[in-house]
């Protein structure tokens, strides 16, 4: 899955695909560079960045996602946890929401289980803005284990069907690097759970605190958890440097398979 922020402030690639003809651009490179999914963003979720209303954000991925639909066999998500946002999306032919908030805004999971979209539930201890300031837990596996079954059951009381659902821990989303690390070790708990796991922890800062490097410098760190989670079995890892990516996953594929 490729990232695409659609935005002026994310916090790796803030600005460089703000307008609609870069992020074409790019949506269209990273397809052609292997990824499977296109991942669009209107509204940052990094540590303290501004919020968006529901207009603005429609008016930043619509666009991108109605002009990705029409030149690529990728399918394009909608990453948003606003239901206005996700009905827009899904009529401009999205095919997957992807819920940093596993849908628990209101009215969000009638608005992804009316739209046909696959869905992904990601898990979020706290909220953007302050979530990194003391991410705290009992049994770190445990917890995200339960909160994701909950959302999974909720999704299927809604009548989403369990094709269309994926889940997500969550990496760096109320997380200390330990945790990150507790997670990507116990991957395989999670993976046997049932539902396809997404992993993304593409040039987060977790890398820094492990590299000393700055999110433009961590190519290297995002490879090495790539491959880590994918031999977990993740199924979806979500990335901004696609084509590096695809190579290590062939390699992982080759490995698996022989
Ligand atoms: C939007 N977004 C940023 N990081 C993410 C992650 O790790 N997983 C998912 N599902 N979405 C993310």
């Amino acid at each position: 899955m490729g990232v695409l922020n659609v935005t002026p402030d994310s916090f790796s690639d803030g600005g460089r695909f703000f307008s609609p003809a870069a992020a074409v651009e790019q949506g269209v490179r990273m397809a052609a560079e292997g990824a499977a999914f296109i991942d669009v963003g209107g509204e940052s979720t990094r540590p303290g960045a501004a919020s968006v209303d529901a207009a603005e954000e429609a008016r930043r991925v619509l666009p991108v996602i109605e002009r990705l639909r029409t030149l690529t066999s990728a399918v394009i998500c909608v990453d948003t946890s606003k239901p206005e946002v996700m009905r827009a999306a899904a009529a401009a032919g999205a095919g997957l929401i992807n819920d940093v908030r596993a849908l628990q805004a209101s009215d969000a999971l009638e608005a992804a289980a009316g739209s046909g979209c696959a869905v992904c539930l990601m898990h979020m201890q706290g909220e953007p803005r302050t979530m990194q300031r003391s991410p705290h837990y009992g049994d770190v596996v445990g917890e995200i284990r339960a909160f994701l079954a909950g959302r999974v059951r909720a999704c299927r009381d809604a009548g989403m069907s369990a094709e269309r659902i994926a889940v997500d821990p969550g990496f760096g989303f109320g997380k200390t690097v330990e945790h990150n690390l507790q997670l990507l070790r116990r991957l395989p708990e999670i993976v046997a759970d049932g539902p396809p796991v997404l992993a993304g922890l593409s040039r987060k800062s977790m890398l820094g605190t492990l590299t000393g490097r700055a999110s433009g410098e961590r190519l290297a760190g995002s490879v090495a958890l790539a491959v880590i989670a994918a031999l977990a079995g993740a199924r979806i890892i979500r990335v901004h440097d696609v084509a590096a990516t695809v190579d290590a996953l062939k390699v992982v594929a080759a490995f698996r398979a022989c």
